[in-house]
């Protein structure tokens, strides 16, 4: 067996049995096996239609799953708090995003890794980088670091 190294991106914009997003965000963390790496949580204005907040972080977890396996857990973890079907990019309790795999890229039915839109994301890659900005991302040959700094230098500032 082959442990394997993920990062995952954990976002929230809706209270749920475990109270606001914040505190929903830690039990998501509590929840998961594995853990080596917590990055800081961040509110984070909401990107498509919803308009409450998001609180996002993201984490470095140690596993044995394939992508698919570890996809199952966490769309398991989403539902026990009570996350519903329903609209894409609709308020959610929890949301558990694979991001990166150490074993590089992995694309089936339902579950492409890297995630596909995680470059663009400030949300994603401003806690990311805290944890592992040297993860080279192996789609653009650019590290979590290089990554954020292009993000962060195409925000609109105010
Ligand atoms: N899927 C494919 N690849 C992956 C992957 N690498 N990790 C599939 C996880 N899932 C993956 O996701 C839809 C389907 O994507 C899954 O069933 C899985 O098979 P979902 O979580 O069920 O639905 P969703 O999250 O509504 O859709 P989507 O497209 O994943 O939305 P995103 O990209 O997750 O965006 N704004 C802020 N500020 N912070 C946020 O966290 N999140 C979203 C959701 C929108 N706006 C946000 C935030
Ligand atoms: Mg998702």
């Amino acid at each position: 067996m082959t442990t394997s190294t993920y990062a995952i991106a954990i976002g929230s914009n809706r209270r749920g049995r475990h109270g606001g997003p914040a505190a929903a965000i830690r039990a998501a963390i509590a929840a998961l096996q594995g853990v080596s790496a917590v990055a800081p949580v961040i509110g984070s204005a909401p990107l498509g239609p919803s308009l409450r907040r998001y609180a996002n972080t993201a984490v470095l977890i140690d596993s044995d799953l394939s992508p698919p396996a570890l996809l199952i857990r966490l769309k398991a973890i989403e539902q026990a708090f009570g996350r519903r079907r329903g609209r894409r990019w609709g308020s959610r309790v929890l949301d558990l995003d694979i991001v990166l795999w150490s074993g590089g890229c992995w694309s089936g039915p339902g579950l492409t890794v890297p995630h596909i839109s995680f470059r663009e994301r400030d949300f994603v890659l401003g806690p990311l980088v805290r944890i592992a900005g040297d993860w080279r991302d192996p789609v653009s040959g650019r590290t979590v670091r290089h990554l954020h700094h292009l993000v962060d230098r195409a925000r609109p500032r105010d």
